[in-house]
């Protein structure tokens, strides 16, 4: 297992649209092994694979960390097959935004099909954090970020920032 670089916007590849898998092999296990780790170190709650640069439609989640038992979480080619009409609204975060956060509301409940890690294909039902955590993750996928849903004039504030901080960075 590795410890990958976590790509940070406005890098263009996190706008990348990513592609279904087609068959879950131990190459992709062993990519969704160091995205877990990666997403451990950061710390995190979830990571997409187009944020270690890989345009693949894999998750990887664990809302339970603070717990314990690590419960960790694979979602390969998911799809929203339900989404409830009440939303919810949860501060968001994202390891490629950081140091910000904002208010973010989705549907508050949604049912999935996806494969999981041993390629199965599986479904669910998911709400609380985990449902608003998926739908974040799963916008990754479409190259959407949680600063996409915000005010333009929010967003491009952000984004000035974040070019600032990346350019401090590297005197
Ligand atoms: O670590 C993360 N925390 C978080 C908090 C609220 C809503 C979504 C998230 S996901 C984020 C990790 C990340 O950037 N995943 O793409
Ligand atoms: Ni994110």
């Amino acid at each position: 297992m590795a410890i990958r670089p976590i790509l940070t916007a406005p890098n263009p590849i996190l706008k990348q649209v990513s592609k279904p898998v087609e068959a879950v092999t131990d190459d992709l296990r062993a990519l969704m092994d160091d995205m877990l780790e990666t997403m451990y170190d950061a710390p995190g709650i979830g990571l997409a694979a187009i944020q270690v640069g890989e345009p693949l439609q894999i998750l990887v989640l664990d809302v339970a960390h603070d717990e314990d038992e690590p419960k960790p979480q694979y979602f390969v080619n998911p799809e929203i097959i339900w989404a409830s009409e009440d939303l919810s609204t949860y501060e968001e975060g994202c390891l490629s935004v950081p140091e910000f956060a904002a208010e973010v509301d989705r549907p508050a409940a949604i049912r999935l099909r996806y494969l999981d890690y041993d390629g199965k294909e599986q479904e669910m039902h998911a709400d609380g954090l985990l449902a608003t955590c998926i739908q974040h993750e799963m916008d990754h996928l479409k190259g959407v970020l949680f600063i996409d849903h915000l005010s333009n004039v929010k967003r491009n504030m952000i984004v000035r920032k974040l070019i600032k901080a990346s350019k401090q960075a590297a005197e």
